[in-house]
């Protein structure tokens, strides 16, 4: 697909946002003439209305008036300017795509609360993966209901790799001993490990997960070498504490943010950059096949103000 058409898919996928920000911004700057305390409000509004987070906007506004003091500012419009640029350099930080060296295995660990879009995540990077030429295997590390395992299957099927598993139930430490064990006999590429997502017994979810993680280290030196976490962007707030005790208990290495074309508050992901500074490896924008992007900053700024 083109530059062009590329963008334009992912304007479309973030629409929610856009339509809230882009739209309102442009009647705010275009409309209101005068840099008072109520354009000041307003704009403070709509901010947190996409969910950028109380010290984003706080440190813009404050921007803005700084540079009004030093009469840089000469009228609303360039407000928009000041915004573009600093979500531009926030969103920089956490621009690093996921690079996976071909010819040797590569193992991706998937955590995140149930719902939040694992299974779906790696069904969609299955396909993403293997346009870039990568061997993909599944591991059905959620053992925890049969349906878990049915649904990658399905994906399996879709993308026609091999998905490891066993009986729901099992020991999903189990089910990834037995998928290492494809990589000691000289599989070579993308293992991708699909795990469970309780919430009300959190206590056990972690220590299955350290489980399941110290098992992959064992087996394979290094690995497992990146872990995902994917996060709902409409669940806001909750994202940036579920990420938080993510990090703390197993370590994440990237994020994953889901279901940004359902929601308007898709500036989560410049609150996920000031308060995490993980990267944000790729983002989901629909339920289908395609639906998964790499993330880029430059193009999600331009999705969302140009
Ligand atoms: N609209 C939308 N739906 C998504 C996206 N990612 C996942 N979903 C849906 O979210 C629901 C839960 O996904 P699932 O992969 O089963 O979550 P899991 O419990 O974490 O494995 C399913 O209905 C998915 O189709 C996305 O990017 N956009
Ligand atoms: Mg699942």
């Amino acid at each position: 697909m083109s530059k062009d058409g590329i963008l334009e898919k992912l304007k479309s996928g973030m629409a929610k946002t856009r339509n809230l920000l882009a739209k309102n911004l442009d009647h705010l700057v275009f409309d209101k003439k005068e840099l008072d305390k109520e354009l000041f409000d307003e704009l403070e509004e709509l901010l947190i209305a996409a969910d950028l987070g109380p010290q984003f906007v706080q440190d813009l506004i404050n921007d803005v008036r700084d540079r009004l003091t030093r009469k840089e500012l000469q009228n609303t419009v360039q407000i928009k300017n000041v915004l573009q640029e600093r979500m531009a350099a926030i969103l920089r930080q956490i621009d690093r795509p996921l690079i996976i060296p071909a010819g040797q295995p590569f193992v991706i660990m998937v955590v995140g609360v149930n719902g939040s879009g694992k299974t779906t995540t790696i069904g969609k990077l299955t396909g993403l993966l293997q346009k870039s030429g990568h061997e993909v295997m599944l591991v059905a590390g959620d053992t925890f209901r049969a349906a878990a395992i049915e649904q990658l299957e399905v994906w399996g099927n879709r993308t026609g790799v091999t998905v490891v598993k066993q009986n729901a139930n099992a020991d999903p430490a189990a089910v990834v001993f037995d998928a290492l064990g494809k990589v000691k006999s000289g599989y070579n590429g993308v293992v991708i490990v699909d795990t469970a997502g309780r919430l009300h017994t959190r206590v056990n979810l972690m220590e299955e997960l350290k489980k399941v993680k110290r098992i992959m280290g064992r087996e394979l030196a290094g690995a497992p070498q990146e872990i995902l976490l994917v996060l709902d962007a409409t669940t806001g707030q909750n994202a940036v504490i579920q990420a938080k005790t993510f990090q703390k208990e197993i370590g994440v290495t990237g994020i994953v943010l889901t279901k940004l074309d359902g929601t308007a508050k898709g500036g989560v992901v410049v609150r996920i950059a000031g308060e995490l500074g993980l990267p944000v490896r790729y983002i989901g924008v629909g339920e289908g096949m395609d639906d998964l992007r790499s993330f880029n900053s430059s193009d999600f700024v331009s999705a969302l103000l140009d």
